[in-house]
């Protein structure tokens, strides 16, 4: 290799000292299994459906009686076959929203589909077809209620786990467990006991990871699709308390608007800079939640806004290619379906992806790199035209890469930058351009010495 890369992390580290007590600090914080298991699965889906769908509405208004809910059929295999078709790989039904309908047979309220006309239990038909499916299964129960009376006594602590005991062992394997941190502005105040909540999940179901108001998962802290520039996983412990997922979430029907911008959110979470002021840390990794429509529940009012399938791809990269999970909601419509609309584009995504992969030009596995192996050069067999660049850090070890750049070699053994990176996290894509004979990538900055699990260029 020709080119002089005397500026990588084995001389240097940009700086930082590569080892010292801090940097051992932030390492020793590494993904419990569920966790890990997550990032290898890292795109799901949401279906918003329930009483919202039936009223053509987003929230409801806690008034609503079981006989608004006037849907007689479901497709649930039709659901389910659509969001595998993009890459999907599994799904979390909304089995109460905040208008506190419920989706299943439940003993603790009547207010539950049961005692409507289609009298199925839509949480077991979905599960069902997801189990056939080889889809994972996951629920989202609103903690806020806006029907159930016994909402902000201490009573409601023990309906919840009531329900949530039905949940979690009626329907098999539940994969994820979503709490919202929406509440209307004027509802009654009222202290979840989350501890009680999360000893119910860890016990009935152990592989489960709890998110957004959860300690596993952390919400991106907006609804528009986007994630920072670099979303860290070590995050100082305090952005697990709930308190402030709830202040930042939704607090009206009509407040979804501001979500969809993003500068809601704070940039960094996870530099040096501010890990070094925080005692306590935690593994949270961001998942991205957003909706293939305007709305997170069907109006066909909204069917011109279904998301182009460049624009969910986009999507696609700036989460899951960028250290993050995705959980995309596509809601169906009080038809029982899919709509036809995001059905293709579901799929012209799932093509999408999957042509990320398909010819791959190198793929190599690597482990924690020696101390005096600054970058990693990869020859390629003759000039191959490059379409991706995917590289993954063995995160059972932590997050470690803070800076990285990527050099293509050109037919005339010259080399040009192709891009300057930061963080790598569980899966970071780049897109490239162009006819290359090779690649070198340099680790700039790194906490203590890169564990690289893999690296790929795909033409
Ligand atoms: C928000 C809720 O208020 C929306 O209705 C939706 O469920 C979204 C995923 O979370 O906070």
């Amino acid at each position: 290799m020709k080119m002089k890369l005397e500026k990588n992390w084995t001389t240097d580290n940009n700086g930082f000292a590569l080892n010292d007590s801090e940097v051992q600090r932030y390492i020793s914080v590494v993904p419990n299994e569920n966790q890990l298991t997550l990032q290898e699965k890292p795109f799901y889906a949401f279906f918003h459906f329930g009483m919202n769908t039936a009223n053509d509405r987003e929230w409801g208004a806690g008034v609503e009686t079981a006989k608004d809910f006037d849907i007689t059929k479901i497709k649930p295999e039709q659901w389910v076959k659509a969001v595998k078709d993009a890459g999907i790989t599994g799904v979390i039904l909304t089995c109460k929203h905040h208008d506190g309908f419920c989706l299943w047979d439940t003993k603790y309220t009547d207010f539950n589909v049961m005692n409507t006309k289609i009298h199925t239990d839509i949480v077991k038909a979905v599960a069902d077809a997801c189990y056939v499916n080889d889809i994972d299964f996951g629920v989202y129960l609103s903690p806020w209620d806006m029907h159930e009376p016994c909402y902000a006594t201490p009573e409601y602590n023990d309906y919840f786990v009531n329900q949530l005991t039905e949940l979690l062992t009626n329907y098999g394997e539940i994969f994820e467990v979503w709490f919202d941190g929406a509440k209307g502005a004027n509802a009654k105040a009222f202290t979840y006991d989350w501890k009680r909540y999360y000893e119910t999940i860890h016990k009935l179901q152990p592989k489960a990871n709890i998110a957004i108001c959860g300690e596993d998962i952390r919400w991106v802290g907006n609804e528009a699709g986007k994630a920072r520039k670099n979303e860290y996983s070590v995050v100082p412990a305090s952005l697990r308390e709930c308190e402030s997922t709830e202040k930042n979430s939704q607090s009206s029907e009509g407040d979804a608007g501001r979500l969809q911008k993003v500068d809601t959110m704070d940039e960094d979470l996870g530099s040096r800079k501010v890990l070094e002021k925080n005692a306590y840390l935690a593994w949270y990794p961001a998942e991205v939640d957003v909706s293939i429509r305007k709305g997170w529940f069907y109006h066909k009012k909204d069917d011109r806004t279904v998301k182009s399938v460049r624009k969910l791809f986009n999507i696609y990269l700036n989460s899951v290619g960028n250290n993050c999970t995705l959980l995309l909601n596509i809601p169906p419509t009080d038809k029982g379906v899919i709509c036809s609309k995001d059905v293709s584009r579901l799929k012209a995504l799932g093509e999408k992806i999957k042509a990320i992969t398909a010819n791959p030009v190198i793929e190599q596995s690597f482990g924690e790199l020696k101390s005096d192996q600054g970058y990693i050069e990869f020859n390629f067999a003759q000039p191959t035209k490059l379409k991706y660049f995917v590289a993954k850090e063995d995160i059972s070890k932590s997050q470690r890469v803070e800076k990285f750049d990527l050099y293509l070699k050109k037919s005339n053994g010259k080399y040009k930058k192709a891009y300057a990176g930061t963080i790598i996290g569980a899966r970071r894509i780049v897109k490239l351009k162009g006819t290359y004979t090779g690649a070198v990538l340099v680790i700039r900055q790194s906490r203590s010495t890169p564990y690289i699990k893999s690296v790929g260029f795909y033409g």
